[in-house]
């Protein structure tokens, strides 16, 4: 419990304003030593977040992530994962949370999963993985806390093993009943381990959980938030002293955490963690959350990048967490839930084939390799650009996967969104936004939301643009693009970056600072998704 000591000396958070945020860099603590098999995770290269790739951690650790869509950018373009609903209880409250929903810790409050026993929910993983090949991880993330419903957890855990020993298991808490279980967590080899911490001084955590269930009594107010600050802290160094990969996930509470949690970015690390996934809160009134009914706002896209760009030189960031709900099924990005409700598996014929799934894997990583050796490539190229300024800009891609620009822009329901400078194009997160195209014509009327969504960009990366988007897009301001069809991103994020410079050079065009860009709120559903396109 040494961290309890430390809890109370920590100053209270003095809040400045995002844009004074400054990054870690130097300031940066050595981890604690034995911190076990370097799930500290990129030392020394902390910059490159779930980006990194076989060069920058040690090759067990690579094993262990390169097929994780969450804990790798680069996999989440091949690989998907699920969650099975078999956890509803919760020992704590989250004033972000109205447990009508599903936890919000890992999944965003607006849709209710259907709750699984664990024999429901192993029969449905079976059916999934054999109907997907490239998913690759199972994930207990709800709809409460997985580690409240131990019992529940294990057993789907186990039996599962004992049916698809390739499929990776991961598991989501809020940490208070972590440090009891760590023993469990590791018998069953679970690799992969989130702990949900929006705090490391309980006086910011008391404005954010009312109380906690601990030790057969409900707990409130400063003290509860202390008992569960010093159990998060304890859980976490455990698993990394066992070798357990730990992401952290954060809350990001404009006015409550948002500059702390450059400093719990700063305590994770020195306790190992491999990554930390700083997510917007999402509070909008009708979900009925005391954040929501109590008119506390979500950050913007810039708050959250300031955020998360100020912890660079910290622990290693991800950025492209979708905040999927507790049954999703599919790649990030997608939800493919609906077609494996459990009368459906009913009706499947289910053929788990190991060798045909990693038939499919050997395939994918072929296209893997040549999508890693062009971006390479063309960051070596750019890389070698001796360039005097340090312009940067957002651009916004249209892809529909394989790392190229390849969709319309009207099919878009995502945006990925990259920081280009003269020598490098860099994943910073997505945009989630409404489908413009609506089954054949354009529906203006979204096409304001859309330009909120990507208000930042300067340009957005296009296959295909009807001429009414290309007018709205080029009067607010972004350049839509659509020269490099089937390009890979970065090769062409680069080159047009390339030829902006030239215009600016020429005197063709002024460059100036775009504005910020409103994160969509609420829940994204696969039955939404699938309607549209
Ligand atoms: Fe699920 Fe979470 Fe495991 Fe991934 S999700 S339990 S680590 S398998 Fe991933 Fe979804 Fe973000 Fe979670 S994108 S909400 S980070
Ligand atoms: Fe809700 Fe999850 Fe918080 Fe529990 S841990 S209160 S389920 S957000």
């Amino acid at each position: 419990m040494q961290d309890s000591a430390n809890a109370s000396t920590l100053p209270a958070a003095a809040y400045i304003g995002i844009g004074q945020i400054k990054p870690l860099g130097s300031a940066i603590e050595v981890p604690v030593a034995g911190g076990g098999c370097g799930s500290q995770g990129g030392e020394g290269k902390a910059s490159c977040g779930s980006s990194g790739g076989p060069d920058d951690m040690p090759p067990e650790i690579w094993e262990k992530v390169k097929n994780h869509p969450c804990y790798s950018e680069e996999a989440h373009h091949h690989y998907a994962r699920m969650h099975v609903a078999v956890a509803p209880a919760c020992n704590i409250q989250c004033n972000y949370c109205n447990r009508k929903y599903d936890c919000s810790n890992e999944s965003r409050p607006g849709v209710v999963s259907q709750k699984l026993t664990p024999e429901q929910a192993v029969k449905k993983v079976v059916a999934v993985a054999s109907e997907i090949p490239q998913m690759t991880v199972l994930g207990i993330a709800g709809p409460g806390d997985s580690l409240a419903n131990p019992k529940k957890t294990f057993d789907t855990f186990r039996m599962l093993q004992e049916q698809a020993p390739d499929i990776k298991l991961c598991l989501s808490t809020n940490g208070l009943a972590l440090p009891d279980l760590v023993d469990e967590i590791c018998q069953y080899n679970i690799d992969h381990v989130t702990i949900t911490i929006n705090m490391v001084d309980p006086a910011v955590g008391e404005k954010i959980y009312p109380w906690i269930f601990w030790d057969h009594r409900r707990v409130t107010g400063y003290e509860a938030a202390r008992i569960l600050h010093e159990r998060q802290m304890q859980g976490l160094e455990m698993l990394t002293a066992r070798g357990v990969l730990t992401k952290i996930n954060s809350v990001l509470i404009p006015g409550i955490n948002d500059e702390h949690l450059i400093e719990v970015n700063r305590e994770v690390k020195k306790r190992g963690a491999f990554l930390h996934n700083i997510m917007p809160l999402i509070s909008e009134a009708e979900h009925g959350t005391h954040f929501g009914l109590t008119g506390q706002r979500g950050p913007s896209a810039q708050e959250l990048k300031a955020v998360q760009d100020a912890c660079m030189g910290g622990a290693n960031l991800m950025r492209h967490c979708r905040q999927c709900r507790a049954d999703a099924v599919g790649l990030l990005g997608e939800d493919r839930s609906e077609e494996f409700t459990l009368d459906k598996i009913e009706q499947m014929e289910v053929v788990y084939d190991l060798e045909r799934r990693r038939e499919y894997q050997r395939r994918v990583e072929v296209e893997r390799d040549a999508q890693h050796a062009a971006k390479q490539e063309a960051l070596a190229v750019a890389q070698a650009i001796d360039v005097a300024d340090d312009l940067k800009v957002l651009v916004a891609v249209a892809t529909k996967g394989g790392g190229r620009v390849n969709e319309h822009f009207g099919h878009v329901s995502e945006f990925q969104i990259f920081e280009v400078s003269a020598t490098e194009a860099l994943f910073v997160g997505h945009r989630r936004v409404d489908l413009y195209c609506q089954g054949g014509y354009g529906d203006d009327e979204q096409l304001p939301s859309v330009v909120r969504a990507i208000n930042d960009c300067h340009a957005v990366l296009v296959a295909k643009i009807g001429a009414c988007p290309r007018d709205e897009l080029s009067q607010a301001g972004i350049e839509p693009v659509d020269q490099y069809v089937g390009e890979f991103i970065e090769k062409a994020a680069l080159a047009w970056f390339n030829d902006y410079r030239g215009r600016i050079a020429s005197g063709a065009i002024v460059h100036e600072d775009r504005g910020d860009a409103a994160i969509r709120q609420g829940a994204f559903t696969g039955t939404a998704a699938h309607a549209a396109a």
